[in-house]
């Protein structure tokens, strides 16, 4: 069946911080299909430009000049080698990721639905769900008033998405209950609490609730990264990177924690290197500035860490992001689909975690725009024959 693209529609939309975005409607002989860029707000040195100019240029730009080259077009391929010919530059700093982005995953929705098949079925056939990572206390660049790393995360294990749901769920409203303040950017509670002190708070939860649930964090290394090192303002000190290697470690030991992202600023591929040697057996140790979802980056890094954190808008099309996780997987490492800080309603993510068997979706707990990935979970699950969660190890 010919199934070609008839028409491309671009349009300026807002995203869940208020910040303007790139929606694209994608419409095929047999199908259509809507969606928008998310993006970053700690974005790393190495993921495609989201917007070097004012999005409603972007968006009049690629009207004129990359909508008419992506009629007649027919598979995912096409449509991302034809964005990245046009853009020219390597990282869609012509382009912007913002469009190139969108463009993409709205052509992967349109080309899904004129098969009448859920996103993920089209892309791999599979009945396993990844377990859900959620942030429930927030600081660095997402809350400045907040603790002192990026993101403290839970980790329910449940025996379906569902219950790692409720599981997750309980843990951010007994935090919430506790601390009773404001949310960040990905509703993540905000208290000006040392990364001990938000650890030692959670795994207080979780041990009080009874719950079966791990804990994780996301330093976001580059964020505190200053003239080689690292910097603690809740505790009023600073660690180089020999310190900051046996910080971790210990907060590891303590707190029985079982995924550590970007404990390194994002050129630190020999400290990653390192740690991961060190804990790699016992706890997933992630890089997500560190790679940026960036083909390259992975491939000349094969054991840098044993977990790469993937999003779409850092690699720019979905065909360079499934190029990433191929060449992650080639190299024995698990994946973690994640959402941004700023994202939009799309569920999209949800669907590429199940078609790469990623370990783990990082996405929030609270908010419609996390919400609509969860519950899109909810439903894929309900949908497949025989659903199981996928297998936890390293
Ligand atoms: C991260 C992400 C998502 P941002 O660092 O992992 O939590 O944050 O989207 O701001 O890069
Ligand atoms: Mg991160």
């Amino acid at each position: 069946m010919r199934n070609k693209i008839t028409a491309v529609k671009l349009r300026t939309v807002l995203d869940s911080t208020g910040r303007k975005t790139v929606e694209a409607e994608v419409v095929t002989d047999f199908g259509r299909g809507i969606a928008a860029s998310p993006r970053g707000t700690s974005t790393g040195k190495h993921e495609a430009v989201f917007a070097p100019r004012p999005i409603e240029e972007l968006v009049s730009q690629a009207e004129r000049g990359l909508v008419p080259r992506l009629l007649t077009l027919e598979s995912q391929a096409e449509v991302d080698t034809e964005i990245e010919e046009y853009d020219g530059t390597g990282n869609f700093s012509f382009v912007g990721g913002a469009v190139s982005t969108a463009v993409s995953m709205a052509a992967a929705k349109a080309f899904a639905s004129a098969f009448g098949m859920p996103l993920y079925q089209t892309l791999a056939l599979t009945n396993t769900l990844p377990f859900l990572l959620s942030k429930v206390i927030g600081g660095g660049m997402h809350a400045h008033n907040g603790c002192d790393v990026q993101e403290i995360l839970v980790l329910g294990k449940g025996r379906s998405v569902r219950e790692c749901a409720e599981i997750n769920r309980t843990v951010h409203e007994r935090i919430g209950n506790i601390l009773r303040t404001g949310t960040d950017l990905e509703g993540g509670w905000v208290a000006p609490l040392t990364c001990e002190e938000a650890l030692g708070l959670v795994t207080d939860v979780i041990t009080e609730a009874g719950l079966r649930a791990s804990v994780g964090i996301d330093v976001a290394g580059s964020t505190i990264y200053r003239r080689g090192a690292y910097f603690y303002k809740r505790e009023g000190r600073k660690r180089d990177s020999g310190e900051q290697a046996e910080f971790i470690k210990s907060l590891v030991k303590n707190y029985k924690l079982v995924y550590v992202e970007d404990p390194f600023h994002e050129e630190d591929f020999e400290n990653h290197r390192q740690l991961t040697k060190a804990l790699g057996k016992r706890v997933f140790v992630c890089g997500d500035d560190l790679y940026a979802t960036n083909l390259k980056r992975v491939e000349e890094n094969p054991k840098a860490t044993n977990t790469v954190l993937i999003k779409p808008n850092q690699a720019g099309t979905l065909t360079r992001m499934f190029n990433a996780i191929t060449a992650a997987q080639n190299n024995g490492q698990g994946i973690v689909l994640s959402h941004r800080s700023a994202e939009t309603n799309d569920a999209s993510i949800a669907h590429y975690a199940v078609a790469f068997d990623a370990k783990m979706i990082k996405i929030g707990i609270v908010g419609g725009e996390r919400t609509a990935k969860i519950n899109e979970l909810i439903r894929i699950e309900e949908q497949m024959e025989k659903p199981r969660m996928i297998a936890l190890k390293k």
